[in-house]
């Protein structure tokens, strides 16, 4: 699979998202699906089933909390049709995708295995030609197993944990341990596609650009499976459809005069230029597949005090976001998506990190689109047992990254790749655990830098001689010194200078905040009031007012919006530290915000016109 599933003259496409047929396993070992074959006739005759939308998590849909906490097998299935002449014409490819289901799937069409995956925030796909073509033809049954259990060696990691004394808990009870900071959403999250290719198709494209004066440069390499030969023709267009460059074979170089670069949002009159990249590949006998790829020509370096883009300094004025919402959870949604670019545009915000996990194409798509920046962050979060820095974890580790990078790795928006989330990174093995991920992710696109974020000490920190930014959490006079906002200004000043001294890199502070319930006032503030949210935002700006002068380069507050997690003492029905409340409701904070991200984007005289004010 690569980057997104496009339609084209050779390539169709049907979503077969919507009401999908569930069952949870309840069984005490969540085994009886496997052991009664469920797969193997429709799920309504081996149990009672329920609605469940795809895409959404499961947890919220229903009124049981056994469904919300469930920890185990769910099955899904779907009768779709598939058209007859897809099926007839030999020369048809049909694959079925799932755009991530968390965390371990199976899937079956017509009651035959078609695909295994791990891992909850990829997509995965299988042909499914051959299977239609010897079963029942164009019925097709779709079955989904999706076990959200998570191990040591998943990422994220988790632990189950059994529960043994006969006097507090029943026979069999476990529940399960995590060390990250959200709700474990799980089901089918995003859309679930059929579509077709010619047999012999295009499978790969890598694109990497760059431009000197006026004329950029956009390198191509295409990968052709089912022809040894193809003939290979790439052309670019721009806006109004006027072929720009063209070149044959699969790889090459297209150079482009007069060049429209790819400028984020708010740092140009004309941000977020697309060019269109149709690249058709014919086989010996004839047959044409034809994929269409936007492509934004920027480059991206980082010297020691800066990040650029297009040779310019960028700043990071940003937010950190979950894929969260009421009802659905983690479930793709478009008004949910829509909204959160609006309101990331109303606060003056160009950049974002897909904490902690990758987020669906569509979101990488939509910044593209506007000129949002991205740090694509993969779901290293809360690797913080030393036996999840093994072999085992770090082999899915770094195929993880691969599936990443291949997936988003065409996205002019995704500027750097966070390979984890605060992992205790202290520890001994953590030094060549990162070593070896940094560079692998490095191997894999040597265009973009590579960072993870970390809360660790500097001078302890075993990852970060290997990577290109420097990108710290911190949570000054909230999880430290709570109350104590006094203590901000001179805590991260000696945090900043710490990290710069040691390592003479570009600092991103890629988390601070605080909670603060909406609609909570006090006044001096009180923790949890939102003017004490503002109290310590402030502090923190007055700071990164000081320090991006010098070598901070970004500022990503804790969080664009309130979001669920597991319930604990310390989370007042979730996480409170949005500057909009889960219902995308402003708070003080949001305001605080929105006139400093427009105030640093004027200062930095790269405003468009439009947006100055009179
Ligand atoms: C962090 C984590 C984030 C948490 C946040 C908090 O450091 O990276 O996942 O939600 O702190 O609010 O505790």
């Amino acid at each position: 699979y690569f980057n997104s599933i496009r339609q084209s003259p050779s390539r169709e496409v049907k979503d077969v998202s919507g009401l999908w047929r569930f069952r949870a396993d309840l069984s005490p070992e969540r085994n009886r699906g496997f052991e009664q074959q469920w797969y193997r006739s429709p799920l309504a005759q081996t149990g009672p089933v329920i609605d469940m939308p795809v895409p959404s998590s499961y947890n919220d849909i229903t009124q049981d909390a056994k469904i919300r906490d469930f920890i185990g097998w769910v099955w899904y299935e779907k009768d779709v049709w598939v058209p007859a002449r897809w099926i007839q014409d030999r020369g048809t490819r049909i694959v079925l995708r799932v755009g991530s289901a968390h965390y371990y799937s199976v899937l079956w069409v017509n009651g035959v295995k078609a695909a295994e995956h791990e891992g909850g925030h990829l997509p995965f796909e299988a042909d499914i030609g051959g299977v239609l073509r010897q079963t029942s033809g164009n019925q097709c049954r779709i079955t989904i197993a999706v076990n959200n259990t998570l191990t040591l060696e998943t990422l994220p990691p988790g632990t189950i944990q059994y529960m043994t004394d006969r006097s507090r808990y029943p026979a069999g009870y476990f529940v399960q341990n995590t060390n990250f900071d959200f709700f474990n959403y799980a089901g089918i999250h995003r859309p679930v596609l059929l579509y077709t290719t010619p047999t012999a198709h295009i499978d790969d494209i890598t694109v990497e650009t760059t431009f000197s004066d006026n004329i950029g440069l956009v390198s191509f390499n295409v990968s052709v499976l089912g022809s040894s030969k193809p003939a290979v023709k790439v052309t670019l267009s721009a806006h109004d459809g006027r072929c720009v460059a063209s070149a044959d074979g699969i790889r090459g170089v297209l150079k482009v005069t007069d060049v429209n670069l790819w400028w984020p949002y708010l740092m140009h009159e004309n941000p977020a230029y697309l060019y269109s990249m149709e690249v058709q590949a014919t086989a010996e006998d004839g047959q044409t597949d034809v994929y269409t790829l936007p492509v934004g020509i920027r480059t991206v370096k980082v010297t020691s005090t800066q990040f650029l883009i297009n040779n310019k300094p960028f700043y990071f004025h940003g937010v950190n976001k979950h894929e969260d919402a009421d009802i659905r959870g983690k479930g793709f949604d478009w008004p949910l998506v829509v909204k959160d670019f609006n309101l990331m545009k109303w606060m003056g915000v160009n950049s974002f990190r897909t904490s902690h996990y990758p987020y669906a194409e569509e979101i990488l798509q939509t910044a593209d689109r506007h000129g949002i920046v991205i740090i694509d962050e993969c779901p290293g979060v809360g690797i913080k047992d030393i036996r999840s820095f093994g072999n085992v974890s770090l082999a899915h580790h770094l195929t993880v990254m691969e599936e990443l990078v291949r997936r988003d790795k065409n996205h002019p928006s995704v500027v750097m790749w966070s390979v984890a989330n605060e992992p205790a990174s202290e520890m001994p093995p953590a030094g060549f655990y990162f070593k070896e991920l940094v560079s692998h992710t490095k191997s894999l696109d040597s265009s973009r830098p590579v960072t993870y974020i970390t809360d660790s000490n500097y001078a302890r920190d075993q990852g970060a001689p290997y990577v290109d930014v420097i990108c710290v959490n911190s949570y000054l006079s909230w999880y430290h010194d709570p109350g104590h906002t006094e203590l901000i200004s001179l805590q991260l000043n000696t945090q900043f200078d710490d990290w710069f001294g040691k390592y003479q890199k570009p600092i991103i502070q890629s988390e601070y905040g605080a909670d603060a319930v909406s609609g909570l006032h006090s006044d001096p503030p009180m923790m949890f009031t939102e003017e004490y949210q503002t109290t310590v935002l402030q502090n923190y700006h007055n700071v990164f007012d000081q320090k991006r002068k010098e070598f901070v380069i970004g500022e990503l507050i804790w969080n664009f919006a309130d979001f669920m997690t597991a319930q604990t003492i310390t989370r007042v029905v979730g996480n409170k530290k949005g500057i909009l409340t889960r219902q995308r409701q402003p708070k003080a904070g949001a305001f605080l915000l929105r006139e400093r991200y427009w105030r640093i984007a004027n200062e930095t005289g790269a405003l468009p016109a439009w947006a100055r004010s009179p």
